[in-house]
């Protein structure tokens, strides 16, 4: 068993963080600031999103230069000092690097674009017009054409994000090993590993074509999800890179199903510990579209979570487990009532993720049940994702009031809000004007919940500290109960001495089930302050009331 399979994981989102010199944006010193709190929730591991230099087309995820840090969070020294404070602390920091595009600010693609010949001419996927049209109909993950026309280099270049981040060629040697050594110095400044961005797109399917576009998954993904090198590739970074330095490293697989996800993380591969894939998430797309008003059913959302947990665990493979980062909306906000019972919708997906089989990732504000910001106007919105979504679908006859509604459900920014430390101004993030706007008034903050032991900041450290005590966590295998059932989830997890059960209602009105069920458990996680309300052979649920208990398994 390696450490992390019992360890929890936090996603810091840096520039919504904590700002230390009022300018608005988080910064290193005020991680710094903050890994005490850290430590005092128990994680052992963070993924920092990028701090590189970047234009900011995608908040950092366009990448300037590979191997600095971006002024605006501080300077290489001051993250060098948070990896040894981190480090005191026995918390390890994964730095998430984007390999599948840069910058066009990027030297590689400013070399590139000037012409055919130059020794980066090949770094970038470069087309010429087919019949006087891009040179494929494929649609970028940002809205529109994934082809952008240079005059410069009078070719089209390929994007499939933002038109600032072009895709990089992998299947150039000179650039692959450009890359590796820029790995290699990252490890020589000490950190522990490395998220991969949409890992599973940096192979491409050669030669390109059009697509039928005949379903939103015919948008030109057969192409480059999962391409014919991928695992050349990052076995060649496992080797040179990950193995060597012992290092950490979770990946991000776009529109990956269970068997790649599988190949990836299965430890005789020798590529990734590790993989967040997005199936559940997608639980709310209407017809596989993200910008709609999407409806959710417990029982599809069940489906999905066994097929991960029996899937992942039959392929030896290991999961990530999240309900948010920093590109979704926040989970209390989609799946629950973040309202009058966000207290313990928050404790609910608390108790549903930890019970599960991977290493928990906890984002940001999860831990004090941050919501979504209920933005009203598209001008507070600062996403570009989300602001092309609304540009086309007011394109396309959307009314004003569906696209907001519909970004106040999905977009990216409701997730980027920045951190409630307190209830001084900006709730304590900054002294000066944050970058994104806070959201709805909240009447918790970091500082109320570490005054309160019946807080979700409590649940959480009880959960955190619970998995490393009980291997059945780690090692047990899953059983969904009652699939059908469209208000309760309970699940069990065994191993051969231990049974894990989960309990959740998902609905706002109480229900019964079995009290022959609970018998010979003991209570390790609850999100009602007292006990489970059981009546001669029922028990009963009531709203959003989650418990997980453990027994010993009858042979
Ligand atoms: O996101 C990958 C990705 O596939 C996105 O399309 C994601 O599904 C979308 O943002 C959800 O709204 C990664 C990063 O996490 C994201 O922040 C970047 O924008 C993207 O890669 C490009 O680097």
């Amino acid at each position: 068993m390696a450490w992390w399979h019992t360890a929890t994981a936090y996603q810091i989102y840096p520039r919504s963080f904590q700002d230390s010199n009022g300018d608005g944006f988080g910064d290193i010193p005020g991680i710094i600031r903050r890994l005490p709190y850290l430590h005092e929730l128990g994680i052992q591991l963070i993924w920092l999103t990028p701090m590189y230099p970047s234009p900011g087309y995608d908040n950092g995820y366009d990448i300037s230069d590979y191997q600095t840090i971006d002024p605006r969070y501080g300077t290489l020294t001051d993250f060098k000092e948070m990896l040894a404070v981190a480090h005191r602390y026995h918390i390890r920091i994964m730095m998430d690097l984007v390999l599948n595009h840069t910058s066009t600010e990027h030297p590689w693609f400013k070399a590139s674009r000037q012409d055919k010949t130059n020794p980066y001419a090949d770094f970038y996927f470069w087309a010429d017009a087919a019949a006087g049209q891009v040179p494929t109909n494929w649609l970028s993950r940002f809205s529109g054409s994934t082809w952008e026309w240079d005059d410069q280099r009078q070719q089209y270049y390929l994007h499939i994000f933002e038109q600032h981040m072009p895709d990089l060629n992998w299947d150039n040697p000179v650039l692959r090993k450009k890359i590796l050594a820029m790995m290699a110095w990252w490890a020589e400044q000490g950190i522990d590993g490395f998220r991969l961005d949409v890992i599973n797109m940096i192979s491409k399917r050669i030669p390109f074509g059009n697509v039928s576009r005949a379903t939103p998954q015919d948008d030109g993904r057969a192409y480059y999800i999962n391409g014919p090198h991928v695992h050349h590739y990052l076995q060649l970074m496992n080797q040179k890179i990950f193995a060597p330095n012992h290092m950490i490293t979770v990946g991000e697989l776009a529109s990956a199903g269970v068997a790649e996800t599988g190949e990836f993380t299965n430890p005789a591969n020798h590529e990734l510990a590790m993989a967040f894939s997005f199936e559940h998430l997608k639980i709310d797309y209407t017809d596989g579209r993200k910008w709609t008003l999407g409806q959710f059913s417990l029982p599809a959302l069940k489906a999905v979570l066994t097929k991960w947990q029996v899937g992942i665990a039959r392929e030896h493979g290991w999961n990530a487990l999240f309900w948010t980062n920093h590109d979704q909306p926040r989970a209390i906000s989609r799946f629950l009532n973040d309202d009058r019972y966000r207290i313990e919708s928050q404790k609910l997906l608390a108790i549903v993720q930890f019970g599960l089989q991977g290493t928990p990732y906890i984002y940001q504000g999860e831990e004090i049940g941050m919501r979504n910001a209920y933005f009203t106007n598209i001008d507070q919105y600062d996403d570009r994702e989300s602001r092309n979504a609304y540009a086309a679908m007011r394109q396309e006859g959307v009314d004003t009031a569906t696209a907001l509604a519909i970004l106040q459900q999905k977009s990216r920014d409701n997730a980027r809000t920045p951190m409630h430390w307190n209830h001084t101004p900006n709730y304590g993030f900054t002294t000066g004007t944050p970058w994104l706007q806070p959201g709805l008034d909240d009447p918790v903050t970091v500082k109320d919940a570490l005054a309160d032991p019946q807080s979700i900041f409590a649940l959480y450290q009880q959960l955190i500290a619970a998995r490393p005590a009980y291997p059945v966590f780690t090692d047990g295998d899953f059983h969904m109960l009652a699939p059908d059932d469209t208000t309760v989830m309970h699940y069990q997890r065994r191993n051969q001495t231990a049974v894990l059960s989960v309990w959740a209602n998902w609905s706002g009105t109480p229900q019964s089930r079995r009290a022959a069920d609970l018998r010979n458990t003991r209570l390790l996680a609850h999100n009602y302050p007292d006990g489970l309300q059981i009546a001669g052979e029922l028990f009963t649920l009531r709203p959003y009331e989650a418990v997980l208990l453990v027994g010993k398994q009858v042979q």
